[in-house]
């Protein structure tokens, strides 16, 4: 897949993405990831890429001009995810992140400032937010969608490197997980995972994925889809809170 990143500081990049898997894919060229300096896309001497706001007010706006020629430039596929980075965007989630992944290319525009000219939008697939939180910039929420996109090419992942039960592949928290030693500071490992029943083993960690999601993310409980197992076992962990705050 190409990755393309349209920032005011380019010198951001590759940063962590270079380490780990992520620095082993682009590497391996399983991804192409190539970095753009917006000012590029400037015409005058001092290469603004910011106006101060119609209206009026504080802070400063990034002006629609550079992005469009941007994007003129630099997108290719007609499939291609364009992606613009800013805190009043959709939560990042798993699904966006296999949206992503499907595409031949990724262009990812890192806001600045107060935001970004809202004529840009019509130009994008996706507006994405990593989180309810104040950042200095777009781009190490793009690093983390890079990072979630990346490890969803085919290749990037080890067999060590586990998908399919990481938390959020099937909409569940993932379940506690335990190494050795046995006992640890007094603290035992549940007797359940060194009996070595798998079946045992594969219920206990259904339910515990069940019981961390309900108390820690009931909002993706609601959204999950539930077998008539899970419902079974969500029974058992109510009658357990209930017994527990008897
Ligand atoms: C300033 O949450 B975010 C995000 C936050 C930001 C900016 C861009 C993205 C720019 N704060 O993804």
């Amino acid at each position: 897949m190409f990755i393309d990143v349209v920032t005011l500081f380019p010198e951001m990049f590759p940063g962590p993405l270079a380490g780990s898997i992520t620095g082993r894919a682009l590497s391996a060229g399983l991804a192409d990831m190539r970095v753009h300096d917006l000012r590029e896309w400037t015409h005058d001497a001092h290469r603004t890429a910011d106006d101060r706001p119609f209206g009026g007010g504080a802070g400063m706006v990034m002006t629609p001009g550079p992005i469009f020629e941007a994007l003129d430039d630099v997108v290719g596929a007609d499939d291609a995810g364009v992606v613009l980075m800013t805190p009043a965007g959709t939560p990042f989630d798993q699904e966006i992140a296999k949206d992503l992944a499907a595409r031949p290319q990724m262009v990812i525009i890192c806001g600045r400032y107060e935001g970004v000219d809202e004529r840009v939008r019509g130009r994008l697939t996706h507006a994405v937010s990593v989180g309810d939180f104040v950042l200095t910039g777009g781009e190490l929420p793009a690093m983390i969608i890079i990072d979630a996109v990346l490890r969803l090419v085919p290749g990037v992942l080890g067999d060590e490197d586990s998908a399919p039960s990481d938390s959020f592949y099937n909409g569940l928290l993932d379940c506690p997980h335990y190494t050795r030693p046995a006992v640890f500071r007094g603290m035992a490992v549940p007797d359940v995972l060194r009996r070595g029943d798998h079946g045992e083993v594969r219920r206990w960690r259904r339910k515990e994925a069940l019981r961390r999601t309900r108390a820690l993310r009931p909002d993706l409980l609601t959204r999950a889809q539930l077998s008539d197992e899970d419902k079974a076992l969500l029974r058992e962990i109510e009658e357990e809170e209930r017994e527990r705050t008897q």
